[in-house]
């Protein structure tokens, strides 16, 4: 018999790619997805294996609704990427992110526990725990400090994943993961609204992009390799945490100059008044424009992660470099926007 899995958060981007890869594998893949008023399995079909997924209605926020689901499903892993996963919106809406982020985790957790404590689970968890960063680069063993609600309630559900292994035995393990991107991330996180942006530019669909904060450095990789390492961490016999990065950080500010370049387009940084642009070098028309509405009320500033306890029980490393991650994404982009596809 085919192994089962169940993978919350399927119509996401980690949820797309890993179920493409547990597919692959020969798993059966279970996909919860929450009830909405329009479609939004536009990722599955871009990966063409929407058809291939069984797919169940689950919100975290319903207790009851998880436990029938993974009753009838039986499955032998549970990935639970679900969560309100956008830290700018968890300061509007810090009650609704705890819910899902942090106690969504403890009710799959307690009903894999009474059903037998059998199946095994992989938490989503996240560098944004790092928050204002205690000590660089930050690995396992590094002092959380979250700066945001999005942050908070995923360092409970990371806690509450270990407690559960610790108590209960359970086989779950939680990735730290740092941040992955792809053609498939959702528009508002600053990576894709670049690059879809520059796209948008390139075709003279739009003027400029409007940022926030350039200087944020962060530790991208991407996403296609990051849900193997998930898988990775369910096949140890004996479940633990791990760090997923590349181990190289680089600015917002870095990111912008390297999309602009698979346009053949040079950004120069000006300062006017106080007010910073990014201009094309060659004409002077303001490309990135500022706006202090998209800065966080508490920000994390630099993150940079240490994945040598992956590479060394896991065997796991990235594949897609920095450069190569923002050429996929750009060129993804000035397809869609050539062909007047929808983005996500
Ligand atoms: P996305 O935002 O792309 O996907 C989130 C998924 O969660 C969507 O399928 C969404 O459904 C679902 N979801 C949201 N709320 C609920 C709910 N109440 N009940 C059921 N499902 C819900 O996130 P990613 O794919 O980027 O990330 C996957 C996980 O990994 C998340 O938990 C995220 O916090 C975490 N993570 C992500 C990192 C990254 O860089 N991408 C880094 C570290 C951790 P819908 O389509 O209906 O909105
Ligand atoms: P992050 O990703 O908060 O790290 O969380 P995001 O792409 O939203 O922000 C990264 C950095 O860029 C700065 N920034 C902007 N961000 C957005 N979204 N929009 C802008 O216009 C903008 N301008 C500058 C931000 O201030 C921030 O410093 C992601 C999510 O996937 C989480 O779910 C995940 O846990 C972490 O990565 C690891």
């Amino acid at each position: 018999m085919n192994k089962r899995a169940l993978i919350t958060g399927i119509t996401g981007q980690d949820g797309s790619y890993l179920s493409q890869f547990l597919l692959n594998k020969g798993y059966d893949v279970y996909g919860a997805v929450r009830r909405t008023s329009s479609l939004n399995t536009g990722r599955l079909s871009e990966l063409n294996i929407l058809n291939n997924i069984n797919l169940v209605t689950v919100d975290l926020a319903e207790i009851t609704n998880i436990q029938r689901v993974i009753e009838e499903i039986k499955p032998d892993e549970v990935y639970n990427l679900a969560a309100q996963s956008f830290v700018q919106t968890s300061f509007d809406q810090p009650i609704y992110t705890s819910e899902i982020d942090a106690i969504g985790v403890t009710r799959i957790l307690e009903i894999i526990r009474l059903l037998g404590g059998k199946i095994k689970f992989y938490q989503a968890s996240t560098s944004e725990m790092f928050g204002k960063v205690q000590s660089s680069p930050q690995n396992e063993e590094t002092a959380f400090y979250p700066r945001s609600p999005y942050g908070v309630s995923k360092l409970y559900g990371h806690w509450m994943t270990i407690n559960y292994r610790e108590a209960w035995n359970l086989h779950a393990c939680s990735g730290i993961l740092f941040n992955h991107e792809s053609p498939l991330r959702g528009i508002e996180f600053v990576t894709r609204k670049i690059t879809f942006g520059v796209a948008e530019i390139a075709k003279k669909k739009k003027r400029s992009i409007s940022l926030g904060n350039l200087n944020a450095e962060r530790d991208w990789g991407f996403a296609g390799d990051y849900v193997y390492a998930m898988w990775l961490m369910l096949q140890k016999k004996d479940p633990c945490d791990y760090v997923i990065a590349t181990g190289e950080t680089h600015s917002v500010r870095d990111f912008v100059e390297k999309a602009f370049e698979v346009i053949d387009t040079e950004i120069e940084w000006v300062i006017d008044n106080e007010i910073e642009s990014g201009r094309c070098k060659k004409s002077g028309k303001i490309l990135i424009d500022i706006n202090k509405n998209h800065n966080r009320p508490a920000e994390t500033d630099y993150l940079l992660g240490d994945a040598t306890k992956a590479k060394e029980d896991l065997n796991w490393k990235p594949k897609v470099n920095f450069s190569d991650l923002i050429e996929m994404m750009v060129k993804k982009d000035l397809y869609r926007v050539e062909n007047g596809i929808n983005s996500f």
